[in-house]
């Protein structure tokens, strides 16, 4: 890549988080950021696509809190602070992992990945937040800061400046108060409440709340209690 752009908003690009690391490798600092009005190949996570229509937030942060037993929390504390900063927008609640939701709608969603190299280890977040529209006919219903303000038209660049100050204060506060301080945020927002029916591949079980690594404890019909990592499962609900 021959030109580096470090908290800019850019034309377009294939995915933010791409853009991110190329930033990090090059030794950019925690809080560096880069958002790009038309992103052609938005990524989610386990490979799935993030349809990215134009008027839409894409946007990918560095975070490089070194205490590596927090690593964990990192996907959380974003997500808890992108929905803080849209929460006077929607009612939005938060889908273990990081998943925005309003009213079983999508609305965002967060794509973490660590990178590590010569300059160090970090951590890419990239956020993508339906602002202005929101694809339909996908295999899960998505809504838009648009729809749930009720037809008032929410731009991405309305809202950009406060989802990149709700992460970094949510990442600050990981940092300095702990994951209990997530935890406790997550929880006032979940969408998946202790006792929710949830699925995920050929399994079903009862929703018992975050582990210490941030992971969902869940309690199967035969009574064993199973941890659910953000990285292997879709989870679906069945009833609350
Ligand atoms: C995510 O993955 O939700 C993470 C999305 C992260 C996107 C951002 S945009 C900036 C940065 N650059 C990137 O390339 N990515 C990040 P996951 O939990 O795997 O959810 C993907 C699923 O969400 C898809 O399989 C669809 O079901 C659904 N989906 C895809 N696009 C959507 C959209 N725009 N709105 C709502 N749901 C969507």
């Amino acid at each position: 890549m021959s030109f580096l752009y470090a908290n800019q908003v850019i034309e377009r690009c294939a995915s933010t988080n791409d853009l991110a690391k190329a930033l990090g490798d090059s030794g950019y600092p925690h809080g560096t950021w880069i958002s790009a009005r038309v992103q052609e190949g938005g990524r989610g996570r386990l490979g799935r696509k993030w349809e990215s229509r134009e008027g839409n937030l894409f946007l990918s942060m560095i975070c490089r809190i070194e205490d590596r037993s927090l690593w964990t929390w990192v996907p959380l504390a974003t997500a808890v602070g992108a929905a803080r900063a849209v929460e006077k927008l929607a009612e939005v609640r938060i889908k273990w992992p990081n998943d925005l939701w309003v009213h079983g709608a999508k609305l965002g969603g967060v794509l973490c990945e660590a990178v590590g190299n010569s300059n160090g280890t970090f951590i890419v977040a990239g956020i993508g937040l339906n602002c202005a529209d929101s694809p339909k006919g996908i295999d899960q219903p998505a809504t838009s800061l648009t729809e749930s303000a009720g037809g008032r038209s929410v731009s991405a660049d309305e809202v950009r400046q406060s989802v990149i100050s709700g992460v970094l204060e949510s990442w600050r506060a990981l940092h300095e108060a702990g994951p209990e301080w997530v935890a406790r945020e997550y929880e006032s927002m979940a969408a998946l409440e202790p006792g929710t029916e949830i699925s995920w591949d050929q399994s079903s079980g009862t929703v018992l709340g975050l582990g210490a690594l941030g992971e969902l404890r869940v309690r199967l019909p035969s009574g064993e209690v199973r941890s659910l990592y953000a990285e292997d499962v879709k989870i679906r609900v069945r009833r609350a």
